[in-house]
């Protein structure tokens, strides 16, 4: 991430790396100390949101990533050209992490006009579709069927592209969730959708625990209904889950078969903004999950590998937070929207979208 879209330091770090081993991924210690400052540039950046909001800057509502950050970083390390990236309103990682200008993700917090969608869609709304991200939604669910659509059009048009999918715990006891996985194991069968589902099990919904939501805990295992093959990963680790993305998009890829993967993952901030996790969740059990910090753990790591010292660390995070501190300067300076915008991109063709003429 750089407030003028340049690659960091060791290049890109969406590029996918060659291994060179079957399926396991070397990550580089270089490649880890790109993924550890893009971690903590989101990190930095969801923190300005969480101030932003509270200062009446951002409108509408908010819903950070924080404790999250391996889950999306990771998985995009799988990301190719082409392939298409779908998630709930939890996506300003995602927007991040594609290349999309943070001054532009900022400024659509801001309802700005300078936002990546024109200040149009808010924090629940991103969207980027050259880069790949299609969304960015609001209900909870509603972005699976379409998700599925997509990757279901990804092999009927006979492009080798693939849809990362992101969803919730607390969708999957959405109907739309049922409907869609039943049509991807379906379509699977024949290799006509190549459909990543990517649990991010949180534990909680809005309020409620997964086992206050559903008598089957085992969110992977639900899979299994629709003839879709699972497996679940340590959703805190960034090595881990990288490990996994790259061997299971390559699967998904050839196969042109959905998978799934749960990535046990923790939020350690609230819901939303407006959201008191004090409520239903105990000091004991956020302050466990924090000494498992996806930043944390990697950080540790890295000092364990001599790769960074504490020097080199407060550097990557002051780094951080004067590039946030830019990015946020941009869009409280940025211009409202123009009013002619009000009823423009209100409607368009599916087929703009795919990229068919
Ligand atoms: C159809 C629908 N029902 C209810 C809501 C209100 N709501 C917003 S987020 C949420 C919880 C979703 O939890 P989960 O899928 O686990 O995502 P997380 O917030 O944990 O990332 C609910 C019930 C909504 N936005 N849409
Ligand atoms: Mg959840």
């Amino acid at each position: 991430m750089s407030a003028d879209n340049e690659h960091s330091e060791n290049g890109d770090v969406g590029a996918r790396e060659e291994s060179g081993s079957e399926g396991a991924v070397a990550t580089s210690t270089d490649r880890l100390v790109d993924l550890y400052r893009e971690m903590a540039q989101i990190r930095a950046f969801e923190e300005a949101c969480n101030r932003g909001f509270r200062q009446g800057k951002i409108g509408g509502y908010l819903h950070v990533y924080i404790g999250q950050e391996a889950v999306a970083t990771g998985f995009l390390q799988a990301y190719k050209e082409g392939d298409k990236v779908i998630t709930a309103y939890r996506d300003h990682a995602h927007a991040l992490l594609l290349g999309t200008d943070p001054k532009a993700v900022m400024a659509e917090l801001y309802g700005k006009g300078t936002g990546m969608v024109k200040g149009k869609g808010g924090s629940m709304h991103l969207f980027d579709v050259e880069r790949g991200l299609m969304g960015g939604y609001g209900i909870v669910a509603g972005h699976i069927p379409l998700g599925v659509g997509f990757a279901y059009a990804q092999r009927y048009q006979e492009t080798d592209h693939i849809t990362q999918l992101y969803l919730g715990d607390g969708s999957m006891s959405n109907g739309a969730f049922h409907e869609a996985a039943n049509l991807a194991g379906l379509w699977g069968k024949d290799g006509m959708c190549p459909c990543l589902f990517i649990i991010e099990n949180n534990k909680y919904g809005m309020g409620t625990s997964v086992e206050r939501t559903t008598a089957m805990t085992d969110l992977a295992a639900k899979f299994d209904a629709y003839g879709i093959e699972h497996e679940k990963v340590d959703g805190m680790d960034v090595e881990a889950v990288i490990e996994c993305a790259e061997r299971v998009t390559e699967q998904v890829r050839e196969t042109g078969k959905p998978y799934a993967v749960e990535a046990l993952t923790y939020r350690t901030v609230s819901h939303g903004a407006a959201d008191f996790m004090e409520k239903y969740r105990t000091k004991e059990e956020v302050n466990e999950w924090r000494q498992r910090d996806p930043i944390g753990l990697l950080e540790k790591r890295l000092l364990e590998n001599d790769a960074l010292d504490e020097e080199k660390i407060d550097e990557i995070k002051n780094e951080a937070k004067e590039l946030i501190a830019e990015v946020v300067k941009f869009a409280d300076e940025s211009e409202q929207p123009d009013l002619d915008e009000l009823y423009t991109d209100v409607y368009t063709g599916a087929d703009e979208y795919m990229g068919k003429e």
